[in-house]
């Protein structure tokens, strides 16, 4: 076993350091804060001891867990051929949500209780809850870093850096429009209940692919059951230049596909149904048909209750494949929903879009930015 000590200034640090330099099978054995020494003693800031070790021999026998780190491409313990930067980071970060899956797993199938520490571990899953993380996830992730730091008062910080790295793991692959993909155009439909901004999010994203990234975009509506929806989707379409085909039946969506056949992108917007609605299978099974290949954003509403999110993803169980894209992130006051619906679904997060204006009002689902918008209410 090849053991080495870490000073650092925070836990993230900590786990950077340890990944690069001893691999991800790396454990923490201990971490203890620390004052420096010397003349500026009273005016530093204490710094985090770590201790971590590489079990050497292959199998490993011990119950410690390994460490759940970043996505720097920097393995080191093994020789790996030289994939390229964006092969590596993909590769490393599903082997990453995969290693902490099975750990959670092996965590869940322990049937010996916590112990002693069972009372911090629920302070801090209710700070969790508190932040409308499902308690199963919450249960997850605080049992996960318990298994690596003291879950005690003085520690707090370190705790609920923790938590945010492993939270961060949890979110997964980010997964927007495609760009620079061989072959075109590529399709993709807006799915998702009544009002949530199906029509407002393509025309942000429409606008963005035109006018940002300069590329050929036609937009389809397969939205006749308003008249207002139609108006609204010719309004954005005048205003940025992109051409709109109107469809009335699916089958004429061969046609329009075919109109625009030298676009890269196509965008098809629908019309919103109650998640309730029987025809919800059908009424895309019709559209699909005439489609080669379409990639689907799921468009969701961070103002709805988990209840209802989980009810509408119930309904759409028939996608075999989707985006989560969620919409009015600036009239919610909780963010857990994100966590919670990728966790429940394991379909990568898009988009968040931010308010009524387009195009502007539209960000890329970056994680640092869920973590500090799922954590920033927590006092
Ligand atoms: N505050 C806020 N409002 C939004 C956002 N996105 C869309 N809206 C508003 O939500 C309302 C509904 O938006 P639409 O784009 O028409 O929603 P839709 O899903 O296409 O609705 P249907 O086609 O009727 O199902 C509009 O008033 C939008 O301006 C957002 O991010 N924040
Ligand atoms: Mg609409």
């Amino acid at each position: 076993m090849k053991v080495k000590r870490y000073l650092v200034h925070d836990m993230n640090e900590a786990m950077i350091k340890i990944k690069s330099e001893l691999g991800m099978d790396a454990v923490i054995l201990n971490t203890r804060k620390i004052k420096k020494g010397g003349l500026f003693k009273f005016f530093s800031k204490p710094l985090l001891e770590v201790v971590a070790a590489i079990d050497e021999q292959p199998i490993s026998t011990t119950k410690q867990i390994p460490v759940p780190v970043r996505s720097e491409p920097i393995p080191v313990i093994r020789e790996v051929p030289v994939p390229s930067k964006a092969e590596l980071e993909m590769s490393e970060l599903k082997d990453m949500v995969a290693a902490l899956i099975k750990k959670v797993e092996s965590i869940e199938n322990k049937t010996e209780p916590i112990g002693e520490t069972a009372k911090p571990a629920d302070r801090y899953i209710d700070i969790l809850k508190e932040l409308e993380i499902q308690e199963p996830i919450a249960k997850k992730i605080i049992e996960i870093v318990q298994r690596q730091i003291n879950l005690s008062e003085k520690n707090h910080d370190t705790v609920m850096n923790a938590i945010k790295v492993i939270a961060r793991e949890y979110l997964g692959d980010i997964k927007t429009i495609d760009t620079d993909l061989p072959g075109k155009p590529s399709v993709y439909m807006f799915l998702g209940p009544t009002g949530v901004g199906k029509t407002t999010t393509l025309a942000k994203i429409a606008a963005r692919l035109a006018l940002v990234d300069n590329k050929q975009v036609g937009l389809i509506t397969a939205d006749t059951y308003r008249i207002a929806a139609v108006e609204q989707l010719k309004t954005y379409s005048e205003i940025l230049g992109i051409p709109l085909e109107v469809i009335y039946e699916a089958d004429e969506l061969d046609t329009a596909v075919k109109h625009f056949k030298d676009k890269d992108y196509i965008l098809i917007d629908t019309a919103g149904r109650s998640h309730k609605s029987k025809e919800l299978k059908s009424d895309y099974d019709e559209l699909v048909n005439y489609l080669d290949d379409v990639n689907i954003f799921l468009v969701l509403s961070m103002t709805t209750a988990y209840k209802d999110l989980k009810s509408i993803i119930d309904s759409y169980q028939f996608l075999e494949q989707y985006r989560l894209l969620f919409t009015k992130l600036d009239e919610a006051n909780s963010f857990g929903n994100i966590l919670n619906t990728r966790v429940l679904t394991g379909q990568p997060l898009s988009y968040f879009t931010i308010g009524q204006s387009v195009p502007d009002d539209i960000e890329v689902a970056d994680k640092e930015r869920i973590i500090k918008y799922i954590f920033e209410t927590e006092s």
